[in-house]
């Protein structure tokens, strides 16, 4: 038996956004299915593929150059592969950042949600088409109940450049959908999180300085709004909502959730007690991590995903804040011992 047993199950699926944290546990996922799995993702100047490298060898996955801006590479891609299943995922996914580079963020997100949408219909017309949706759209709505939180019904008000733009593609989608009969569904995911999480969220900011801290490489963290509200899950649990979403009868939208908030306070509480320290010897709250505006409250309700897809969340914030310390420190110890670590 070779390392890579699993055969084609006869089915192919392209992932834009694989060199993500999202697209890297879907193609992980898709590739044990045994799904032909494209994998897009854009050029950059230096070789940063950590996340899918262990990927390379497997017949069954392929990777693509392409860029949320190029449409001609996505119809070349629509017309080689005939996918049977689509995954948007590639974004300017930063929030802070989206103030700061609005243009692009909005092209890349709204335009380039287009380019693909507009690409299956033309050229793919049975794909499957998922849209990388996201809570931050609800902004600072109050059409919740507190107790429940907000579902797909609730009105959207949102406060940033990135979540503007994930609101024109989320009702494109949806537009897509109703008017050309694609299978085109959105998953209006709240914050996903694990050890692949990109270094500058706040979550694996802070389980990566607590690694530091605790290591003494690092004194100090310095962070903004710490009393924010966030539904934190596992991303490796919200792809599966993703493949699920495709395999329904009929396209739909969902909200995927854990239905519990807590404070960045709170997620700070857990990393530094499992740490063994006290973060307010630490913690520095600096003026430059504060947003222009800011979702000071996220709760998901994901009642319709629980029902219809059968999907639920298996890792709670402490669990997570805790698996991610695990592996920072794991990570760190492992270059500490390789003479690799940056101070
Ligand atoms: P991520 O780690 O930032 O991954 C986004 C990917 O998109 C990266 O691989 C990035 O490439 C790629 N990308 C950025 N700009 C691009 C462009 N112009 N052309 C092609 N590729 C581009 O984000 P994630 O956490 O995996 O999230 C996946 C998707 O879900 C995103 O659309 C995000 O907005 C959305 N979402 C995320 C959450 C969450 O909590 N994680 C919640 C709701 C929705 P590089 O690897 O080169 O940087
Ligand atoms: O980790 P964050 O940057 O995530 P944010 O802004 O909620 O966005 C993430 O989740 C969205 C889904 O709701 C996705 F659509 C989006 O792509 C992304 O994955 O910030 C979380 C909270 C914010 O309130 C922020 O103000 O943490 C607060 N925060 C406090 N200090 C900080 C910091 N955030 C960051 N990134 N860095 C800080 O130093």
């Amino acid at each position: 038996m070779t390392a890579f047993a699993n055969e084609w199950n006869g089915k192919t699926a392209v992932i834009t956004g694989v060199n993500g944290q999202d697209g890297s546990y879907l193609a992980d996922m898709l590739v044990a299915k045994g799904y032909k799995t494209i994998g897009l993702k854009r050029r950059t100047s230096t070789i940063s593929t950590g996340r899918i490298d262990h990927l390379y060898e497997n017949p069954l996955f392929k990777l693509h150059h392409y860029d949320l801006t190029d449409s001609a590479a996505v119809s070349h891609i629509l017309m080689q592969y005939q996918p049977d299943e689509f995954y948007n995922l590639a974004a300017q996914s930063h929030v802070a950042v989206s103030f700061e580079i609005p243009e692009y963020t909005s092209d890349g997100i709204a335009g380039g949600t287009l380019r693909i949408l507009e690409g299956i219909r033309s050229l793919s017309p049975k794909t499957r088409y998922y849209q990388a949706s996201s809570s931050e759209m609800y902004g600072d709505s109050t059409d919740y109940d507190p107790a429940l939180g907000y579902n797909e019904n609730s009105r959207m008000m949102p406060v940033s450049p990135y979540a503007v733009a994930k609101l024109h593609a989320h009702h494109m989608t949806r537009v897509y959908r109703n008017a050309y009969g694609l299978h085109a569904s959105s998953g209006i995911l709240f914050n996903h999180e694990s050890p692949r999480r990109g270094e500058t969220f706040v979550t694996r900011k802070i389980t990566m300085a607590a690694a530091r801290i605790k290591m003494g490489l690092q004194k100090e963290l310095h962070l903004g709004n710490l009393g924010a509200k966030r539904d934190w899950g596992f991303a490796g649990d919200y792809v599966e909502a993703m493949w699920l979403m495709l395999q329904q009868p009929e396209a739909d939208d969902y909200v995927i959730a854990t239905q519990h908030t807590h404070t960045v306070r709170e997620f700070l509480d857990v990393v530094f007690e499992e740490a063994g320290l006290d973060w307010h010897k630490y913690v520095v709250i600096d003026p430059k991590y504060f947003r222009p505006n800011e979702v000071p409250f996220l709760l998901g309700d994901p009642a319709k995903a629980k029902w219809k897809l059968g999907w639920q969340p298996k890792v709670d914030m402490r669990l997570l804040a805790k698996i991610m310390f695990k592996s920072d420190m794991a990570e760190l110890t492992k270059q500490m011992q390789g003479g690799i670590v940056v101070v």
